[in-house]
């Protein structure tokens, strides 16, 4: 069934590619050519990890590991159950990301929207490249990357971080963390603010922004406005993910000692703030 208000906006073009050939809908879903090419990554994707996982030891969701190749495959390719399939399996992870960004830009020129939902995917994608791409590229060898499965990963995660010793100390991490706080109370704040606004008490009137402005403003001093908010959030969630690709990155391609130990220019800084 098709709302009320989707006919209207329904309507040819904005494709980047193949003109018409893909321009429709199946139920509510656009299809374009990138509808096509992300179905086609994820289904080869997800059926190369249920080959690896057939082929493995287990179906244990939690215990299923597709890793990728040893070090010693370097910038080459492996055999598929020596790496090959999670090689496989990063390319069609990749191709469906794109693929998906390139859909949400199709549809936002169809409705002859801002493009700024794919500018802030690409910073996701920016940061899954940066795990099984960029870093892999800059140490020499797709074994870096980390393996597909939860534990895994897990595993994956807590051994890098205990190479360089104490990650908390990664000041990349530091900002990529805080931005990820800071946009959970920034979301907590609007999403707040918004339902306190439109459940008044009985009797009471739906309030709007005047009323959310003179909050804020009796509460902190300070309100960065209704349009401000949701610009402040992009802000806060992209840079989460830049900042945390940034971490990945520094750590091996170009910082190799514990993170500590990055610590010490400020550590040895000739003066002391305790006299
Ligand atoms: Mg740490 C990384 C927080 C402790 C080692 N750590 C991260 C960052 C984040 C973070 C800043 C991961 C988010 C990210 O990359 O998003 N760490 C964090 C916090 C603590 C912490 C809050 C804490 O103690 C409170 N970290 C530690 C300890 C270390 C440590 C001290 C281990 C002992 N940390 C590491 C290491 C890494 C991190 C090592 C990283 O590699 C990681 C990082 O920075 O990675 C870049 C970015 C988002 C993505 C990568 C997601 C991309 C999504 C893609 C594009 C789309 C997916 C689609 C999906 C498959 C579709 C599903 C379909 C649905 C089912 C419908
Ligand atoms: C805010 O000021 C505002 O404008 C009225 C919103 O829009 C409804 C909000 O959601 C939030 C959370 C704020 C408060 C934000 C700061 C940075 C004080």
């Amino acid at each position: 069934a098709m709302l009320s208000f989707e006919r209207k906006y329904r309507v040819r073009g904005g494709t980047l590619v193949g003109g018409d050939l893909f321009d429709f809908w199946v139920g509510p879903f656009y299809v374009g050519f990138f509808g096509v090419t992300t179905c086609l990554f994820a289904s080869l994707g997800i059926a190369l990890i249920l080959l690896g996982t057939a082929l493995g030891p287990t179906w244990n969701p939690l215990r299923i590991n597709i890793a990728p190749p040893d070090l010693s495959y370097g910038l080459g390719f492996a055999p598929l159950m020596k790496g090959g399939l999670w090689q496989l399996i990063t390319i069609c992870a990749i191709g469906a990301f794109v693929s998906w960004a390139l859909r949400q830009v199709e549809i936002a020129r169809k409705l002859g929207m801002g493009l700024h939902i794919p500018f802030a995917f690409s910073f996701a994608i920016f940061a899954y490249l940066a795990l099984v791409v960029i870093r892999p590229l800059l140490l020499g060898a797709w074994g870096h990357g980390f393996p597909y499965g939860i534990l895994s990963h897990l595993d994956w995660v807590s051994n890098i971080g205990y190479q360089f010793l104490h990650f908390h100390y990664n000041p990349a991490h530091m900002i990529g963390i805080t931005f990820f706080f800071t946009n959970c109370m920034a979301l907590a704040m609007h999403g707040s603010i918004i339902l306190s606004a439109s459940n008044p008490g009985k009797g009471e009137k739906v309030k709007g922004s005047e009323h959310e402005n003179t909050f804020f403003r009796d509460v902190v001093g300070y309100s960065i406005g209704t349009l401000g908010i949701h610009r402040l959030g992009v802000f806060l969630a992209i840079s989460a993910a830049f900042w945390s690709a940034v971490c990945i990155i520094l750590s091996g391609p170009f910082w190799t000692r514990g993170w500590p130990e990055w610590w010490n220019w400020w550590l040895q800084f000739p003066y002391s703030f305790v006299g």
